[in-house]
């Protein structure tokens, strides 16, 4: 690891203030290319051929995946799973130094845990069969004692909305939506005019690698498919401060959670 992966990094005030009130935060090249080409290469490996434990499209059945494994593209993945544990430098990325000293900065907390039960994952999205994420918070189906989580998402290459990178509703973590503006899914409803207004504020992340992505488990974000030739790869954790405790008998409290020095 070089030494722009170590060390404890300063955020301004200008980003603490962005992150607090738009719901995220990109820095850019926070990881090196040669990191990040290393935790390419491995992602490569584990995706020829496709290693367990992995999620497929046609598990997620969102628009565009593949209606079951017996259709074509049935074998797309979706998601290389329990990537904390998948491989060490999946382990040392989510554990970087700096990554900690932003992520204890931007929560206020002393101490950080990752969550192996959420993202916790290396996202893929195929061109052809990679499905598009409408509108949501991450929160929705999660349980801690309060919804107050962050998540990193490490770009592995460019990301953009053409190639399905993602979009998020700046602010939108200190809304309270009625729960009629959302489906059965608790995706937001795009039926409604009110719901329309506030996707046409999104704004895209654009991302290229080695820049991370901070947002808040509030933050509504969506992701459309993969309309260019390559497939798009983005590492992701999500993290809480460790007085935020899942609660027990919920998914969020699977399996414990990595207490972070
Ligand atoms: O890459 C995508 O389609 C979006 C993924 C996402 O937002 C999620 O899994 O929460």
């Amino acid at each position: 690891m070089n030494s722009k992966e170590t060390g404890d990094l300063i955020l301004t005030q200008e980003q603490k203030d962005h992150f607090a009130s738009q719901g995220y935060l990109v820095i850019r090249e926070f990881v090196s290319a040669q990191q990040c080409a290393a935790i390419n290469t491995i992602v490569e490996d584990s995706l020829h051929p496709p290693l367990a434990p992995l999620e497929f499209e046609a598990d997620v059945r969102y628009p565009g995946a593949p209606v079951a494994k017996t259709a074509l593209g049935g074998f797309t993945p979706r998601r290389l799973l329990h990537a904390y544990t998948r491989e060490t430098r999946f382990r040392q990325a989510a554990a970087n130094e700096k990554l900690l000293a932003v992520l204890k900065q931007l929560m206020s907390a002393e101490h950080v845990a990752l969550s192996q039960n959420h993202h916790n994952c290396v996202m893929t999205k195929y061109p052809g069969f990679g499905s598009e994420t409408n509108w949501h918070q991450d929160v929705r189906y999660w349980s801690f004692d309060r919804p107050e989580l962050v998540s990193m998402w490490l770009a592995l290459g460019e990301e953009y909305s053409i190639n399905g990178g993602l979009s998020l509703i700046p602010g939108s973590h200190l809304t309270d939506l009625d729960r009629g503006r959302l489906d059965a899914n608790l995706f937001l409803r795009t039926d409604l005019p009110e719901n329309l207004e506030l996707i046409d504020s999104a704004v895209s992340a654009n991302l290229s690698c080695g820049d991370v992505l901070l947002f808040h488990c509030r933050t509504y974000h969506a992701a459309g498919q993969n309309r260019s030739t390559t497939v798009k790869k983005s590492l992701v954790y999500t993290y809480r401060d460790v007085s935020n405790q899942p609660i027990p008998d919920t998914r969020s409290a699977t399996y414990e959670d990595i207490e972070l020095a």
